[in-house]
């Protein structure tokens, strides 16, 4: 009844003997080295990738063999590297973002008030490290300076969304590396985002509803409703109902505290009916009765931060930080941050299947990608010959018309010149022959006038 392990081509198979029966006959599970698992068939491997039915027959031990301390090598493990935790406060100037993660982590965080005239929206990220007996826990805060205080609010979202987004890139860069630390990596992907509601008492404002829209898949949202203790019991419950149904109608998606696991599930579900959150927040200790606690004083009364009666402070505390930080951990990575990869890897043109359905993998992907970009290379190494050609052809054209022109030209003028010369020399041989008359008449004239010497002698 003793498991074997033999060796069988580099990998180990584990031979094991059911009700004295040999097994061995029957399909064995492999481990291959990287965890795939394989059952041996007569004409070779059936991959047990989930595509095709899981042969896993369910075995007793006949005694302690010791993996049920996996739980506890895994706590042990986490809380020996320790946690990262980031939250982003979102809303308006002045609603008491620094004052309510001072409360609620119980500490003095720097806080410098943000400025109200900056032309656009910032973000500020400070990160701290926190420890609780011996767990530690490196938190990241991130606020937005200067939200809401703009004439024109609308692209009041986009730092904040290219906030977050940087930092998925930020994760994604890692992973592609070749030679990667996730391991030590830190981890400044948006695990929840508060998101600060004025307690007007009337309806989101739309810059609420444009902003929560945005970043509804891109981070866990969770609403709250600042300053609460300025708003009446009735109207701040007429005030959750409306705030409700208008993210309802909006289709803006919220973080709903999960339900499937049942030690939590009552909770979870009875705290999502209580959301958005009415919270109120003070560093400022009060003394009630013979102890001291966090609370507002004012001329009338004490607002006690942590009275469930007074607001939703200690509801929020138990969904954000002692119930739920770890799922706000888990679905980032697993919902909000897969669509960013996803999105990212599609829009880098790899996809899992080819045009015909069938599984790709990430080399096939490559190879198909890199003959993509060969061909499309090569079409404009094609393209630009050709245009090189026609542009040649159309220079040598134009030098060919420009040289019959200038040979024209060169013929035109030879022409006009040999014209010229000829105009020339008739002119020339008619002034010779008008010469040579004048000549002629004044010798004519010179003889008459000395055939006549009388009248000269007269004189
Ligand atoms: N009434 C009331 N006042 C509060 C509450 N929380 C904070 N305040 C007050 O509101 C003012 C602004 O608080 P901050 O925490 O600096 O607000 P902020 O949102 O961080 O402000 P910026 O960082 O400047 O945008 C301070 O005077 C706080 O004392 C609250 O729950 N109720
Ligand atoms: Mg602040």
């Amino acid at each position: 009844m003793e498991p074997v392990i033999s060796e069988a081509d580099g990998e180990a198979v584990q031979e094991v003997q059911v009700n004295g029966e040999d097994t061995t006959k029957e399909p064995e599970m492999t481990m291959t080295q990287d965890g795939e698992a394989y059952a041996d068939k007569d004409n070779g491997y059936q991959q047990q990738n989930g595509q095709h039915e899981e042969e896993i027959r369910d075995l007793a031990l006949s005694g302690q063999v010791g993996f049920d301390s996996l739980p506890d090598q895994l706590v042990n493990k986490s809380v020996a590297k320790g946690f990262s935790f980031n939250i982003l406060c979102v809303g308006e100037t002045g609603l008491g973002k620094s004052t309510l993660m001072d409360t609620l982590f119980n500490t003095r965080f720097e806080n410098v008030p943000a400025a109200h005239d900056l032309p656009g929206v910032n973000l500020s990220s400070s990160t701290y490290e926190l420890q609780e007996s011996n767990v530690k826990l490196k938190l990241t805060v991130v606020n937005t300076v200067g939200f809401g205080d703009q004439i024109n609010k609308e692209e009041s979202y986009k730092p904040i969304v290219d906030y977050i987004d940087q930092q998925f890139e930020n994760y994604l860069q890692e992973e592609l590396k070749i030679k990667r630390s996730i391991q030590l990596y830190h981890d400044t992907r948006t695990h929840a985002c508060l998101y600060f509601i004025a307690p007007t008492g009337h309806s989101l404002k739309s810059l609420d509803l444009v902003t929560m829209k945005k970043l509804d898949s891109k981070v866990n949202i969770i609403p709250v409703i600042a300053k609460a203790d300025t708003i009446s019991k009735s109207e701040l419950h007429k005030f959750k109902i409306k705030i409700m149904s208008e993210l309802v109608a909006n289709g803006v998606q919220i973080y709903q505290f999960p339900t499937d696991d049942e030690t939590v599930a009552d909770l979870n579900s009875t705290m999502n009916g209580h959301l958005p959150f009415a919270v109120v927040g003070s560093t400022e200790e009060v003394k009630m009765g013979n102890k001291m606690v966090r609370a507002r004083q004012y001329p009338w009364g004490v607002v006690q931060v942590e009275n469930e009666n007074h607001c939703d402070f200690v509801k929020l505390r138990e969904m954000l930080v002692r119930t739920n930080m770890e799922d706000l951990i888990e679905q980032t990575h697993t919902r909000h941050y897969e669509l960013y990869r996803r999105c990212k890897l599609e829009e880098m043109g790899f996809v899992d299947t080819a045009p015909d359905n069938k599984p790709l993998s990430l080399q096939e992907t490559y190879a198909v990608k890199r003959q993509e970009h060969m061909s499309q290379l090569q079409k404009k190494e094609d393209e630009m010959r050709q245009m090189f050609v026609v542009k040649v052809k159309e220079k040598e054209g134009q030098l060919k018309t420009m040289e019959k022109e200038l040979h024209d030209r060169f013929d035109k003028l030879k022409k006009d010149h040999a014209d010229e010369k000829k105009r020339l020399d008739d002119e020339k041989r008619r002034l010779d022959d008008e010469i040579e008359l004048f000549n002629q008449k004044k010798k004519q004239f010179n003889d008459e006038m000395a055939t006549l010497p009388g009248k000269n002698k007269k004189k």
